[in-house]
């Protein structure tokens, strides 16, 4: 058993994505473990994406993920790490293969639905920021 963190982005609750994400993740066989709604700050969304903070995108991710609520979710389940990651696709929306999230959903590459944790030690470090 497994669990990992998976939040439904500012553009996915916009676009009113959440329903269908959640969906997806159910049918696929995860369990959903805990969901919170919330607008993420300048603090929180810099500790989030830490290991972007040189990145030349980094401006233009913060201003994105503080830019609306979120929906932030902890899903359990064999392998969820790699699953969820498989059910959202590549982080290019552009490139993912229809069939996943971000190949049927997403256009660009900052506004792409999603996030997934990327290994166990991101998924803790990302429940932790986001339920404590
Ligand atoms: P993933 O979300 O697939 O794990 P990461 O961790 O490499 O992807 O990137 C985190 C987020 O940063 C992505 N979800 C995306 O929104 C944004 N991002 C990644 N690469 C770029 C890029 N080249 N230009 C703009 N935004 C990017």
């Amino acid at each position: 058993m497994e669990r990992t963190f998976v939040m439904v982005k500012p553009d996915g609750v916009r676009r009113g994505l959440v329903g269908e994400v959640v969906s997806r993740f159910e049918r696929k066989g995860l369990e959903l473990r805990r969901m919170r709604m919330l607008t993420i700050d300048e603090e929180l969304a810099h500790r989030h994406y830490a290991e972007h903070r040189e990145k030349p995108f980094f401006g233009e991710l913060v201003a994105f993920i503080t830019s609306g609520p979120v929906v932030a979710m902890e899903w359990a389940g064999e392998s969820a790490i790699s699953v969820a990651r498989t059910l959202m696709g590549p982080t290019d929306p552009a490139t993912a293969p229809p069939g996943t999230i971000r190949g049927d959903f997403g256009l660009a590459i900052t506004e792409n639905v999603v996030h997934g944790s990327d290994g166990p030690e991101s998924a803790e470090r990302e429940l932790a920021l986001f339920f404590g």
